[in-house]
């Protein structure tokens, strides 16, 4: 690692970087260390080019709310007199290893979810020349995760708890994305199948532990809190604000702006127990069942529109809108009953950079 980005204080204009800034600069320096440095042998050149490539189309670009949870986490559970300079580029570092553990699974999403874009450039494997190779790439970025972590962390004595939240929040969201699958089964409509129990447990295990539970956890882990207790105590309130996330992308599938989003909604065309779906249901009449039933799972435009617009008829934006508010109230309460000794802005921080968001 440079000096220039060891150290908080640079730039030309000697300038304290900010986290985010830090974490951005950081990337580019990983990248060579993992094509340059960890592996040596000539004959893998070309399929480190490759790696490269892959690295650089998919890691970089998204919102790093994930990556930069790590962090900001850190330094709300640790006085600023522990979180030495080291500390924040291991840090920094864990959270890069979520991005790429987003990478992993968004490159294997959109080939399972027939997906066209993802912040806003064709997906992977959409790419010319690439198509199912992209299954390899993203074991790649999966790979690369464990590397790195074994470079920066393997002495600190956090790293067995940081390399088994890893793995078992890899197989929590392998779970979940089973069932996401099985749930939407492609041609085989059947409404009956999209309950809101099932949709709970779809996201908790698809979404919330690996985008909320992951960054916060392993900060935790970090700051040398390994208590079950205080795990469980911040599990509950990161699965909350996960399943509400979960929901969010479900509204913004349909009723978000491509170009805001930067991808453009699969999720009527693809059977998916979306929860405008599981609510809508619970609000219609059995003749809108009826359209619903023939429209639904459907790769036909005009199907999607009249989809579209039975939500639109159903008021599904207000519905969301008013869930919206209702589980913001709800998590605050949460955090006030269940944080105690957990600083309360861990949780604060992040809740405050997902509600209302429109990308
Ligand atoms: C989000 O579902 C869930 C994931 C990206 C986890 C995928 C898990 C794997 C093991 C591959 P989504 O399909 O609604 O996300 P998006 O809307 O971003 O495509
Ligand atoms: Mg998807
Ligand atoms: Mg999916
Ligand atoms: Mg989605």
């Amino acid at each position: 690692m440079s000096n220039n980005i060891c150290n908080n204080v640079s730039h030309q204009s000697g300038a304290v970087q900010s986290d985010p800034e830090l974490f951005d600069a950081q990337f580019q320096e990983l990248v060579t260390e993992i094509i340059e440095q960890d592996l040596t042998d000539p004959v893998l050149a070309d399929a480190l080019k490759r790696l490269r490539e892959v690295l650089q189309y998919n890691v970089p670009g998204g919102k790093r709310n994930r990556g930069l949870a790590v962090i900001d986490s850190l330094r709300e559970l640790l006085p600023p007199t522990k979180l030495t300079q080291d500390a924040v580029q291991r840090a920094l570092v864990v959270g890069w290893c979520i991005e790429l553990l987003q990478a992993f699974f968004l490159v294997a999403d959109d080939i399972m979810d027939s997906s066209v874009t993802r912040r806003g450039q064709p997906c992977w494997y959409k790419k010319e020349g690439v198509g199912m190779d992209a299954i390899n790439d993203a074991f790649l970025l999966e790979g690369a995760i464990y590397r790195l972590l074994r470079r920066h962390c393997r002495g600190q004595p956090y790293y067995t708890h940081i390399l088994e939240l890893f793995t078992e929040t890899s197989f929590q969201t392998e779970l979940g994305q089973a069932l996401d699958l099985m749930t939407a089964p492609p041609g085989h409509v059947d409404l009956n199948r999209f309950t809101l129990e099932r949709y709970k447990a779809i996201v908790k295990y698809k979404t919330a532990f690996y985008s909320f539970y992951l960054p916060v956890a392993a900060a935790m882990y970090m700051a040398g809190i390994d208590s079950e207790e205080e795990h469980n105590k911040a599990k509950h309130i990161l699965l909350e604000m996960g399943e509400f996330f979960q929901i969010q992308d479900d509204y913004l599938d349909c009723f978000g702006d491509p170009a805001v989003t930067g991808k453009i909604g699969t999720d009527i065309q693809d059977n998916k127990c979306s929860w405008l779906v599981v609510t809508a249901l619970g609000v219609m009449t059995p003749e809108q069942r009826a359209v619903l039933e023939s429209c639904y799972g459907r790769h036909d435009d005009a199907c999607v529109e009249k989809v579209k617009m039975l939500y639109n008829s159903l008021q599904m934006p207000a519905l969301y809108q008013q869930y919206e508010e209702e589980s913001y109230q709800r998590l605050q309460e949460l955090i006030g009953c269940h944080a105690q000794n957990l600083s309360h802005a861990v949780f604060l921080n992040f809740a405050k950079k997902i509600y209302k968001r429109n990308k």
